[in-house]
């Protein structure tokens, strides 16, 4: 059977990890994958991911299995972080997943078992995985108009437009802070303004939240997911713990599903459940017990909070060295933008010719579209960078 198979597409990002690794020239520059790196370039266990593990070792006596949903433990902490009381506990169902990943395709197949020819609208650009994972599972994808390639913030006037195409039951997938890759968010007032849509077109918001606390803090990062679970009827949550706990490999995500009545609860909840069971039974457990953990021990949960943040500002302070380095050298605000985007990411809009340029002459690797991770870089690389980009003539 095996000579059916076909190649399938390999994921640009992390081809380009590879390059990267088997690239010899010293002083090579990594602003590929999505991963946290401090300025001596490692990506760190958290301070208090650490001392939870090693309290779990002494601790813990069974490896037994959890349940279908994870430890409902979990789930009560990261609602909390991510919504904190914004919707009624017992309107809220909840599973442990592999990683946002695994929370992102389950809300996939959730809304297709509940609307067989959903369509899922996606902004554009967003992850590429949102876009392979629908492909993989035969749902259609629609694009709403998100980043302007010319003053490289949001297009909110298109996005409106696109989104008002949306019908009843049609999903609208958001990032919830930190839109990955532009870099590029929407402000309060333009998420009301997403919300009255929502509501207008019957259309159900899925939130993807990957970055809460890397973009203007922890509770900031989280107010557009609370305004727009608390303004609309349904709504589906995917957040991940990778980056703000900083547990990438231990697979910690979870999947919320919110009704406006309370007695779909049960359903919903008995529905993600059967979804775990479907695709890998029970959820990994490692990582959402340390970061239960973490959440709820006082002293933990502070320690985590100050690094996380040391973490956040590290990144705005690159940020902000990067724009007045480019504002230097290219006599012009036109790399403003850096500073104004948030998250770990900032898209140049620059050609994939002069980002394969900045690659061969430079050793300076960014994603294709000219995404780059801020967290790659440090205080001495910027003004590596800062020259490089002006003289690729981006
Ligand atoms: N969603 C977005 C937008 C992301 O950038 C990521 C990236 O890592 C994820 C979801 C999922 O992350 P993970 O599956 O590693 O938790
Ligand atoms: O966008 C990123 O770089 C991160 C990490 O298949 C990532 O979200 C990249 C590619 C991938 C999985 C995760």
């Amino acid at each position: 059977m095996f000579e059916t198979l076909t190649e399938q597409p390999a994921d640009k990002i992390l081809q380009l990890m590879q390059m990267y690794r088997e690239d010899p020239r010293e002083g090579k520059i990594d602003l590929g994958v999505g991963v946290y790196k401090d300025a001596t370039g490692k990506t760190p266990v958290m301070r208090a991911i650490k001392a939870a593990e090693k309290k779990l070792w002494e601790e813990q006596d069974s490896k037994a299995y959890t349940g279908l949903a994870g430890d409902p433990a979990f789930a009560d902490a990261m609602i909390n972080l991510v919504l904190s009381d914004s919707v009624a506990r017992e309107n809220i169902a909840a599973v442990a997943t592999p990683g946002g990943t695994g929370a992102v395709r389950q809300a996939f197949e959730l809304a297709r078992l509940a609307k067989s020819d959903v369509r899922v609208f996606v902004s554009d650009p967003t992850w590429p995985n949102h876009v392979s994972i629908l492909k993989y599972l035969g749902i259609e994808v629609v694009t709403y108009r998100y980043f302007d390639g010319e003053t490289r913030g949001v297009n909110f006037e298109g996005m409106v437009e696109d989104l008002a195409k949306a019908g009843p039951g049609d999903i609208v997938l958001l990032h919830g802070c930190c839109h990955n890759p532009t870099g590029a968010n929407l402000n309060l007032t333009q998420w009301q303004e997403v919300v009255d849509l929502l509501n207008k077109t019957g259309s159900v918001p899925m939130i993807d939240i990957a970055y809460q606390g890397f973009g203007d803090g922890l509770e900031e990062d989280a107010a557009a997911v609370r305004l727009v679970a608390s303004s609309v009827p349904e709504c589906l949550i995917a957040a991940s713990c990778s980056k703000n706990f900083g547990v990438y490999r231990e697979r910690t995500g979870l999947l919320m599903s919110i009704a406006a009545d309370a007695s779909k609860t049960k359903l919903n909840q008995g529905t993600l459940a059967f979804l775990n069971r479907q695709n890998y039974s029970f959820p990994p457990d490692h990582g959402a017990r340390v970061v239960t953990m973490v959440l709820n021990d006082p002293a933990l949960r502070a320690d985590w909070q100050a690094e996380l943040e040391e973490v956040r500002t590290s990144m705005l302070g690159l940020r902000e060295q990067l724009a007045s380095e480019l504002q230097r050298l290219s006599g012009s605000d036109r790399f403003g933008f850096i500073a104004q985007h948030r998250g770990m990411f900032s898209r140049l809009g620059a050609s994939a010719e002069l980002v394969q340029k900045l690659r061969e002459d430079h050793a300076i690797y960014m994603v294709g579209d000219s995404r780059l991770n801020i967290a790659g870089l440090n205080k001495t690389s910027v003004p590596i960078l800062a020259e490089a980009i002006i003289k690729v003539g981006i």
